[in-house]
C-alpha cells in the first residue's frame, strides 16, 4: 500500500494533526456522514442525455454498490485504477466506489492518449481502465484495445455507456452484496489516489494524496471560498484535474454539502444556460476560458446572473482581465495558484480589489511553509523575485515511486521545489513572476519540454530538438519547437506539418502538439555549452513582433497547429478548448 509513497516525517504527522488539520476524516466516511446528514439534497446534476440528479443518499448507495461489484470483479485495495471519464455522474461512482474499497483512482484527463495511457498502467501496474465509449468524437474503446495489449497488469476495462465493444459495461458493475471483512476500512493517513503532475520531465509524474492531507486541503478551500449547503458548484473543466476536482472543486463541494452541476462543454455557449438553469453560485475557469466568457459578457451573452463567485488559476491571469470579471460578470474573482503536488494559494473574498486583480493569493494554511529564494537556495527578501519553495500539511514529501526525480525535486529538509519564480509581497501575498522549470503553460495546460523533445528526436530526420514557449495572447504561451535537422536531411526538409503529425502520431494529446516549428542549424549556447532556451525564447518572441503580413503571429498560417479544433485540450474541458474561442476564426 505505502509502496512508492514518502510519508509525512512523525513529528510533521504529529503536529498537524494537533493543530486539527488532519482529523482523520476518509472520503468514504465523508460521503456516508453527509448522506446520513442530509441525505435528500442533489449532490450531482448531470445534464447530459435526459439528465441525472442524484441525492447524496443516491451517490452513498451507488458508491457502495459499486464498491462491492469492483471487489467481485477482482479490484482489492491498494490496486491501482486508471480513470479516464469527461464530466458524468459515473465519475463519482467510480471514484467514490474506489476510495472507499481503498483501490487508488489514477486521474487521466480526457486528453490524453495512448502513449500516456500506456505509461500510467504500467508504472502503477493498474489492474483496471474506466472510460467512456466515445467522448468528443474519439472512441476510447479503440485506445482501450491497444493500451490493453500493451498491459499486463490490466485486466478489466470497464466502458461508460451502451456499447463497450470487447470490454465490460460499467453499468453491470455495481452489486449489492456487502463488502467481505477482510477490507478493513482505508485509514485516513492512506494514499487515496494518484494525481497527475503538468511535469518537467520525459513521462509524467505521479503524485500520491492521502485522505487526511487532501481533505485538509477541501476543507481549507471551502471554508475560504465561502462554500455551504447552498453552494452549486459548476463543474467546467475536466472533473479528474486537481483544479475542479479540489479549490475547491467538486470535492469540496461535497465535503461542504452543496451541489456539484458538470458542465458537458466550458464555452460560455453551454455554461451560461446551465448556469442560469441550476442557480450557479461559483465556478473555476483557467484564464483563456475566463476570457471567453468576459468577451461573451461584454458582447451581451447573459445567464449568469446566480454566480457569485469566479475562480480563475493553472496560469497567470493578466492584470488587464482580472479587472473586467467584476464589472462584465457582476461576480468577485477569486485568483487560485495551485498545483496538484500540494500547495494552493488563493486570494481571500474579502481582499482588497487591488490584491485580487494583481496577485495570486496567499496559501491555505497557516503551517503552509513559502520560502523563496535564489539560485543557491538562499531566502530572497520580500519583494525581490526567487524560486519558490514549499512545505505544508498537504504538500507532498515525493512523487509515486520515483527516487531519482525526488532527490531533485525535494530539498533535503523537504522542501518541494516548485519550479515557479515569485515574488511575496508585503502582505504576503504571492505574485507568480515567471518559471524555472523547463515547462510550457498552455494556458493552463501544462507541456513538459523534454518529453516532446524525445518524441520529436524519434523522428528520422531530426538531430536535434527544443521546445520552448513562445507569447499568445490568449493562452499566453504556446509552444515553438526548434529542430535541427540530420545533415542528410537538409536538402529536403520534412514539411511542418509531417513533423506535426508525427508526434501526434506517437500517441499524445493533442495539446502536446507542437503549435510551431522551427528549422535551425544549429542552436544558441549557454556559457557552458547548454542550450539556452532563454535565447530561443528570446528570439521566437522578436520574430513574431517583427512579423507582418498574413502569416504574422503565432496563431496565423500553416502553422496555427492541430490544436485550433474543437476537441483540444484537457484542462478546457472534454471537448472545447480555450482554443474553441477566438483563435479558431482567424
Ligand atoms: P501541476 O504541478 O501540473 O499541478 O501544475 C501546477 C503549476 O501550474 C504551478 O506550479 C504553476 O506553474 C502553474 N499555475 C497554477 N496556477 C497558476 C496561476 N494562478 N498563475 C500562474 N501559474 C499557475
Ligand atoms: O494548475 C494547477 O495544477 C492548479 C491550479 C489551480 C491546481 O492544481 C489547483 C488550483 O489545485
Amino acid at each position: 500500500m505505502t509502496a512508492g509513497f514518502t510519508p509525512y516525517p512523525a513529528e510533521f504527522a504529529v503536529r498537524y494533526r494537533a493543530a486539527g488539520h488532519w482529523r482523520g476524516e476518509t472520503f468514504g466516511r465523508m460521503l456516508r456522514e453527509r448522506a446520513a446528514g442530509h441525505g435528500e439534497r442533489v449532490a450531482i446534476v448531470d445534464p447530459a442525455g435526459e439528465g441525472r440528479r442524484w441525492t447524496y443518499a443516491e451517490l452513498d448507495r451507488r458508491a457502495d454498490r459499486m464498491a462491492a461489484g469492483l471487489v467481485a470483479r477482482g479490484i482489492r485495495r491498494g490496486d491501482r485504477v486508471v480513470v479516464q471519464l469527461p464530466n458524468v455522474a459515473e465519475f463519482f461512482e467510480v471514484v467514490f466506489g474506489l476510495f472507499r474499497i481503498g483501490a487508488l483512482p489514477v486521474f487521466a484527463l480526457p486528453a490524453h492518449r495512448y502513449t500516456e495511457i500506456v505509461h500510467f498502467c504500467s508504472f502503477t501496474g493498474a489492474v483496471a481502465y474506466v472510460i467512456p465509449d466515445v467522448d468528443g468524437g474519439f472512441d476510447y474503446r479503440e485506445l482501450a484495445d491497444r493500451v490493453r495489449a500493451e498491459s499486463p497488469a490490466l485486466r478489466l476495462v470497464l466502458v461508460a455507456g451502451e456499447d463497450p465493444g470487447e470490454h465490460a459495461r460499467l453499468a453491470d458493475v455495481p452489486c449489492d452484496s456487502p463488502l467481505g471483512g477482510e477490507f478493513g476500512e482505508p485509514q485516513p493517513g492512506d494514499v487515496a489516489f494518484l494525481q497527475l503532475s503538468g511535469g518537467s520531465t520525459g513521462v509524467p509524474k505521479l503524485i500520491p494524496r492521502t485522505h487526511d492531507d487532501y481533505i485538509y486541503s477541501l476543507r481549507g478551500s471551502a471554508e475560504l471560498c465561502g462554500l455551504d449547503q447552498d453552494s452549486v458548484y459548476l463543474c467546467a473543466l475536466p472533473a479528474a484535474h486537481n483544479f475542479p476536482l479540489s479549490s475547491p472543486g467538486s470535492l469540496g463541494t461535497l465535503y461542504a454539502g452543496g451541489r456539484v452541476v458538470l458542465c458537458p462543454q466550458p464555452g460560455p455557449e453551454t455554461a451560461f444556460p446551465l448556469i442560469g438553469r441550476e442557480g450557479v453560485t461559483i465556478t473555476g475557469l483557467v484564464p483563456p476560458l475566463a476570457l471567453l466568457w468576459l468577451d461573451a459578457a461584454e458582447r451581451g451573452a447573459r445567464g449568469f446572473a446566480s454566480l457569485e463567485v469566479l475562480l480563475v488559476g493553472g496560469a497567470k491571469f493578466s492584470e488587464e482581465a482580472a479587472r473586467r470579471v467584476g464589472p462584465l460578470l457582476g461576480c468577485t474573482l477569486q485568483q487560485v495558484f495551485g498545483m496538484a503536488e500540494g500547495l494552493v494559494n488563493y486570494t481571500r473574498l474579502d481582499d482588497p480589489e487591488d490584491v485580487i486583480t494583481t496577485t495570486q493569493g496567499r496559501p491555505i494554511s497557516p503551517d503552509d511553509e513559502i520560502r523563496v529564494v535564489d539560485d543557491h537556495d538562499r531566502d530572497v527578501p520580500d519583494g525581490t523575485t526567487g524560486h519558490l519553495l514549499t512545505r505544508g500539511p498537504y504538500t507532498i514529501r515525493g512523487y509515486w515511486n520515483a527516487p531519482g526525480h525526488n532527490a531533485d525535486s525535494f530539498t533535503a529538509d523537504g522542501f518541494y521545489r516548485t519550479g515557479d519564480l515569485v515574488r511575496r509581497t508585503s502582505t504576503g501575498h504571492l505574485v507568480v513572476e515567471g518559471r524555472a522549470k523547463d515547462q510550457i503553460n498552455r494556458g493552463g495546460e501544462k507541456v513538459a519540454a523534454e518529453e516532446i523533445e524525445n518524441h520529436l528526436l524519434a523522428h528520422p530526420a531530426v538531430h536535434d530538438a527544443a521546445v520552448v514557449s513562445m507569447p499568445d495572447p490568449y493562452l499566453g504561451e504556446r509552444t515553438c519547437a526548434y529542430v535541427v535537422l540530420r545533415r542528410s536531411e537538409r536538402e529536403r526538409p520534412p514539411k511542418v506539418v509531417e513533423l506535426k503529425r508525427f508526434v501526434r502520431g506517437r500517441g499524445l494529446a493533442d495539446y502536446k502538439v507542437p503549435d510551431r516549428v522551427e528549422f535551425v542549424d544549429a542552436f544558441p549556447a549557454t556559457g557552458i555549452g547548454k542550450v539556452s532556451k532563454k535565447d530561443l525564447r528570446a528570439a521566437i518572441a522578436t520574430s513574431l513582433r517583427t512579423a507582418t503580413g498574413p502569416n504574422a503571429g503565432p496563431n496565423a498560417g500553416p502553422n496555427a497547429g492541430p490544436n485550433a479544433g474543437p476537441n483540444a485540450g484537457p484542462n478546457a474541458g472534454p471537448n472545447a478548448g480555450p482554443n474553441a474561442g477566438p483563435n479558431r476564426k482567424q
